[in-house]
């Protein structure tokens, strides 16, 4: 296989040159191609089998301990003028950039199989879909790209047709973090990324592509590129809503794409049609349309069990691959959370000791395709997407934030999404557990200025003349003795059935200066173990507390200095005043 492609094949030419590989491989995206290279994978130890009577197809892979998590101090936007990358990326110039991992690439691949991987990021037949070209010295990337992405021979034949791919170069290197960077050129619509094959570093459909440079280009053709599940929603009487939420890495998205309701919610049910990306066009109806552009998950695996996410673990007993988990006695994956069984060895391979940490690295994944979920929708393939009815961002508040609230319209929303914060977590590399603004949970991943972001939303609203409902939830609330507040989890179909509800115009709301709040009997709690005090305190307006909260947000919008729309400084203006009132 090649390609007819000049342009293309221009440039795996120019890459091999510099990167002086043993081997080039087109990959096609078969199933013999995949078995192929986990065969060779096997052979280099890089994948170990897993107990093939019980995971069929499931493979064990243990990272460089040095590499386990994305690198957000290392990951780059090389855009010509710095204010374009915006005080939310780390920045470089493209030629200093380029120059710097044209030297990290010189001679890399030497003893390497090059691999041409072409995919598709959305439904091959979808005009909203986006095709790259991802050129890689690791198999455990191709063959977890091929999971993650419609890749090989279709997504060539529509980039032959096109004419027009993201470039992405990758290259293990030798995972020395000193020589590790995640470069972006959006202008160019190209990534390089060096020295990881951690999946956000080097699967880079993912982030790099999905969100960094597809948000870029979204901006530039009037759409948004979002880092967001899509779920439908199916009341008892059959009628399907579809939501988009928002919450940064490791705050529940992938639990809440593949809710199962509770018992007491008879007849609802929610439907997968993604877990962490979510592109949106405007349609011709007014209506945001929304296609989920990966075609499977690179999930958490750490807390996925039968009382959190049992839809999750029935999807992940066959042709899996599982990344820094630990294993059973019987050669099973194991993870904090998943049984009582005690794990036989590490994520490091080492005998398990209860005393030296946890069996599964913090941030230990899952790779599996999305068609193996039990509660995918029928409608994720559907080229023209589904019409999304709300959009929820969320983040860890430990306290102040609400449990739900609902903005008052559009350009009141984008505040709400503007001023997320939530308390970090184990999927980049840092301090865990501390608060920082992280607005639409796009902090790591937005490939441009926020500020110019934010006018862009707001901008998506005016076209949009049937947008929808905005809402901000918070599942993480927890009392003076460090508890919980709400159940969360499958209970949070309460909250998901007031904001469809709110949709259709059907439940009550109070009107409150920080947004509309349900009553307690708003929601419905029944069959629930929650004190009537608790709940108040979960949909109360802490007055003092929210002044702070938006004199916080009023300082972190002047941030972002004159580009920062004037709408968003007056949304945050009005919210100030009226807590003032
Ligand atoms: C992810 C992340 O892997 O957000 O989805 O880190
Ligand atoms: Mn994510």
């Amino acid at each position: 296989m090649s390609t007819k492609l000049p342009a293309l094949a221009q440039w795996v030419e120019e890459v091999a040159a510099l990167t002086r590989p043993d081997n080039i491989q087109w990959c096609d995206g078969s199933q013999q191609e995949y078995e192929g290279l986990v065969d060779l994978m096997k052979a280099s130890g890089d994948l170990k089998e897993l107990n093939q009577e019980t995971h069929p197809g499931c493979y064990l892979h243990l990272s460089d301990p040095s590499d386990v998590a994305r690198v957000e101090h290392l990951t780059f936007v090389c855009t010509e003028k710095a204010e374009d990358a915006g005080p939310n990326n780390n920045w470089m110039d493209p030629s200093e950039a380029r120059q710097k991992m044209d030297e990290l690439f010189e001679g890399s691949m030497e003893g390497r199989t090059l691999y041409v991987v072409p995919y598709c990021m959305g439904p091959v037949d979808s005009p909203l879909a986006r095709c790259g070209v991802e050129i890689t010295d690791s198999p455990y990337v191709v063959a977890n790209m091929r999971l993650m992405t419609r890749m090989g021979s279709a997504a060539l034949a529509r980039i032959e047709r096109e004419g027009s791919f993201v470039k992405g170069l990758h290259c293990t290197g030798d995972l020395d973090p000193d020589r590790r960077f995640i470069m972006h050129f959006p202008e160019s619509l190209t990534i390089m990324s060096f020295g990881s094959g951690y999946g956000g570093n080097a699967l880079l459909g993912k982030k790099c592509h999905a969100l960094r440079i597809a948000s870029y280009q979204a901006r530039q053709e009037g759409w948004l590129a979002e880092h967001m599940l899509i779920v439908g929603i199916e009341d008892p009487q059959g009628q399907v809503s579809y939501v988009a939420a928002a919450f940064p890495s490791q705050c529940g998205k992938t639990n809440l794409a593949m809710l199962i309701p509770p018992a007491s919610q008879e007849g609802w049910k929610v439907w997968t049609v993604g877990d962490d990306i979510c592109w949106m066009h405007v349609g011709e109806d007014g209506q945001l349309w929304a296609i989920n552009p990966e075609a499977g998950f690179f999930g958490v695996a750490p807390g996925t069990g039968e009382d959190t996410n049992p839809n999750a673990l029935a999807m992940l007993d066959r042709d899996a691959i599982f990344t820094n988990v630990g294993v059973t006695s019987s050669n099973e994956p194991w993870w904090e959370g998943k049984s009582d069984e005690r794990p036989a060895r590490n994520w490091r391979g080492a005998d398990y000791d209860d005393g030296a940490g946890p069996a599964a690295h913090p941030n230990s994944r899952f790779t599996v395709s999305i068609k193996r979920c039990p509660s995918y929708s029928d409608q994720a393939e559907a080229p023209q997407g589904v019409p999304i009815s709300a959009i929820v961002f969320g983040g860890r508040r430990e306290r102040l934030v609400p449990l739900v609230m609902e903005a008052k319209d559009w350009q009141h929303g984008v505040l709400l999404g503007a001023s997320m914060a939530s308390e970090t977590t184990a999927a980049a590399t840092g301090a865990v557990g501390v608060v920082r603004r992280d607005p639409m949970a796009m902090k790591p991943f937005c490939g441009y200025n926020f500020a110019d972001y934010f006018a862009h939303w707001l901008t998506v609203g005016e076209k949009a003349s049937r947008a929808p409902k905005v809402f901000h939830v918070n599942w993480f609330r927890k009392d003076e003795n460090g508890r919980f507040m709400w159940p969360g989890f499958g209970e949070n179909m309460r909250v998901l059935r007031w904001i469809v509800g709110r949709c259709r115009g059907e439940v009550g709301a109070q009107d409150t200066a920080i947004g509309l709040l349900p009553s307690p009997e708003d929601l419905d709690v029944t069959g629930l173990d929650l004190a009537p005090e608790t709940l108040e305190a979960l949909l109360s307006l802490d007055q003092a507390g929210w002044q702070q909260e938006l004199s916080e947000i009023g300082s972190y919008l002047e941030s972002y200095g004159e580009r920062l729309p004037a709408e968003l400084a007056a949304q945050q203006r009005r919210v100030a005043e009226a807590l003032q009132a």
